[in-house]
């Protein structure tokens, strides 16, 4: 393992290979970052903001939209500040981008390489890394596509069951997929993969999968998925007929839970949950409520935190706390979303945290995190701790900030400690300083 201070002794090193990379052109046509996306707000439309970053919030930026929230607590929360010594190291270095991270053992993870389409078995307490696990999906691995989010069965112990998300192309184009495969005993090859749910229609685009996937305690699995991106394909966020755009809630065959909202409306799909998201990567349940949390990309600012309940409605594309990249309002630019008819966000960012995994700290090593939200920040580089209080963001806090990394992927141990995998390879592990 790699203490802090030599990573930051290589991140001259890095610095320069990501410019020679940007020099080659990094095609990834997104809004994840704003090194690498062609619709990235230019300095001057980001200048207008309306105040001033003075305020003892933990954003300093000024905001991009004249929004007012919805309700005090909505954005911009108290800037917090963790107490605990911590110990960071870099665990890995030199993977690709690692999107998905599940700890299937006591410290060992199983974590997916997007773009390589890869499924690989790390340790956390000497730093290997097996070599990639046979028998994984292809995937199309354009832009944002690839393997995505990985996570095992409630019973791994005895089904060794491992499901997988990951873009696929079918007829038509390309769909957000889930499939299932045993891992053999010997850890080498995941058994009979089959796909269990395609997130249809199929769309000729290569962005905004969503992909998260989580069990819950019936040992159902929720999906997370995104619109596509463009125009002409985000309506169907709001379009019960498709699942672009959704919370998605499946048994582990992939069959609609019998439970779901709309399973006695003919017109709508049966595994739909929620709707009216537009790209979803981050999924977890709050410790102290039990309630489903989830963090969704929005477009320029206006990325958001959402409680998901069965058939809510939470806006997109008709509203936003954000912008298009153009400038332009979304729809007419109205904020109170509840007024409208859709569910308000517990929180939005504005200007943007470009928000992607995250995860609950469910556990007691570092008592102030408790039941407190983590996510990956991709651009801006940081970690985003959350503090909630009876669903309101009371505090929040950046971590991490001097790594410029894209935080991509958030785990939290069974023991503790505070896991981070970045798009430029490196698994950072954050523990209380013994
Ligand atoms: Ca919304």
């Amino acid at each position: 393992m790699m203490k802090i201070t030599w990573s930051r002794m290589m991140f001259g090193t890095m610095l320069m290979s990501s410019m020679v990379l940007a020099a080659c052109g990094d095609d990834e046509a997104s809004d994840e970052g704003s090194t690498d996306d062609s619709d990235a707000p230019t300095e001057e439309s980001a200048g207008e903001g309306t105040e001033e970053g003075t305020n003892e919030s933990a954003e300093t930026e000024p905001k991009v939209t004249e929004f007012e929230p919805a309700f005090p607590e909505q954005t911009r929360a108290p800037a917090v500040e963790t107490e605990t010594e911590l110990d960071t190291e870099v665990v890995v270095e030199g993977l690709g981008v690692s999107w998905g991270m599940e700890e299937f053992e006591t410290n060992r993870l199983l974590v997916t390489q997007r773009d390589a389409a890869e499924l690989l078995i790390v340790n956390l307490e000497d730093g290997s890394v097996s070599d990639p696990i046979e028998g994984t999906p292809e995937v199309n691995n354009e832009d944002q596509g690839g393997l995505l989010d990985v996570t095992v069965a409630p019973d791994f112990e005895e089904s060794r069951m491992v499901f997988l998300t990951f873009s696929q192309d079918i007829e038509g184009g390309t769909v957000t997929s889930v499939g299932k495969g045993m891992l053999s005993e010997d850890e080498t090859s995941l058994e009979d993969f089959e796909v269990i749910f395609q997130a249809t229609p199929a769309y000729e685009g290569t962005l905004h999968y969503g992909g998260r996937i989580i069990f819950d305690d019936e040992d159902n699995l929720f999906l997370t998925t995104g619109e596509r991106s463009d125009v002409e394909s985000r309506d169907r966020a709001q379009e019960l007929d498709a699942y672009l755009g959704k919370v998605i809630h499946l048994t582990q065959d992939g069959e609609p839970v019998e439970s779901n909202p709309f399973t006695e409306d003919e017109d709508a799909l049966d595994g739909i949950y929620s709707y009216g998201h537009r790209n979803i990567q981050g999924v977890d349940f709050n410790p102290a409520t039990s309630d489903l949390w989830i963090v969704e990309f929005g477009p320029q600012a206006g990325d958001e935190l959402n409680i998901v309940e069965p058939g809510n409605n939470y806006g997109w594309p008709i509203v936003s706390y954000g912008l298009e990249y153009s400038g332009e309002f979304v729809n007419e630019g109205i904020s109170e979303h509840e007024a409208q008819g859709f569910v308000e966000p517990r929180y939005y960012w504005d200007p943007t945290s470009a928000p992607s995994g995250m995860s609950f700290y469910d556990n007691d090593a570092i008592p102030e995190w408790e039941n407190n939200m983590f996510i990956g920040g991709l651009a801006p580089n940081y970690i985003i701790r959350v503090v909630i209080e009876d669903d309101m963001i009371v505090g929040e806090e950046r971590l991490l900030t001097d790594e410029v990394e894209r935080f991509r992927d958030i785990l939290v141990t069974e023991d503790g400690a505070l896991i981070a995998s970045t798009d430029g390879g490196s698994i950072y592990q954050m523990s209380a300083a013994e």
